[in-house]
């Protein structure tokens, strides 16, 4: 059937394609073990690309020292299009309601980090649901890779929720300057005020970037991600 769009992974010998006909990508981090802010805008940038809504859900905020993640995760996409909700297993009914009315209806994938909690979050949504959940490793306090494969559940208010493995870090297929750039939309919403019009916004002179940049008016995690990701496009040019 012809699909809408592909979330694609890439691997170390292929392009696998993940999920179709997504709506939203459900971005699940969590206190511990603790976010990849790398990751989450690797994963923002697939959702602007297909394109996806993009919703960051913080789980685990029963465990201590869940305020100095949030207020980061804040701090860096609180200016942002992407809800950020809490959520924990541990107070039941916890946010559940503001995740299933964002859900409700559409086409979600709950992707990210081994352990953060994706299978229990679908577990608490889709009643009578029972997949595999395992509790993280004492010793390095990362997850165990338990869900092995993706699958697609229904949720009984309408639309469908879509287990992932959780990954170590996402590899998306290369992509070329524009989809990146794209992929941060406070960057690219300053565009058309920089001097050139294909501005990479990396030395160019007057380039509204860099000096919003230096006025603080972009988040200079979320910058520094982008020049990361810019900078393997061009190490895959030169191989
Ligand atoms: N304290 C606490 N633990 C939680 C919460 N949600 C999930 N967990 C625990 O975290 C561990 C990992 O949860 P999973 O649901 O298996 O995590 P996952 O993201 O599906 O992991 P993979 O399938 O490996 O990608 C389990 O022991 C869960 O019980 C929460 O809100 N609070
Ligand atoms: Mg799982
Ligand atoms: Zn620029």
């Amino acid at each position: 059937m012809p699909r809408k769009n592909e979330l694609v992974r890439k691997t170390e010998y292929a392009k696998k394609p993940v999920a179709a006909n997504i709506d939203t990508i459900v971005i699940v981090c969590a206190v511990e073990p603790e976010p990849s802010l790398d990751l989450i805008d690797q994963y923002i940038v697939a959702a602007e690309q297909l394109p996806a809504d993009a919703i960051i859900t913080l789980n685990k905020i029963d465990l201590s020292s869940h305020e100095s993640i949030l207020k980061s995760l804040q701090s860096k996409y609180g200016d942002l299009p992407y809800p950020i909700i809490t959520t924990s297993k541990h107070t039941s009914t916890h946010n559940l309601d503001t995740l299933t009315n964002k859900l409700k209806n559409k086409t979600c994938i709950f992707v990210g980090q081994s352990g953060v909690g994706k299978s229990t979050l679908i577990n608490a949504l889709v009643p009578n649901l029972d997949i595999d959940t395992q509790k993280i490793s004492d010793i390095s306090r990362q997850g165990r890779h338990t869900t092995s494969s993706t699958t697609l559940y229904d949720l009984p208010l309408g639309g469908e929720l879509i287990d992932s493995p959780g990954v170590r870090e996402f590899s998306m297929p290369k992509l070329d300057a524009d989809s990146i750039s794209k992929g941060f939309v406070e960057i690219e919403s300053l565009r058309n005020e920089c001097k050139f019009h294909n501005c990479k916004h990396i030395q160019e002179p007057k380039c509204a970037v860099i000096n919003a940049l230096a006025e603080n008016k972009i988040n200079k995690q979320r910058y520094e991600s982008y020049l990361k990701m810019m900078a393997n496009i061009e190490e895959d040019n030169y191989q």
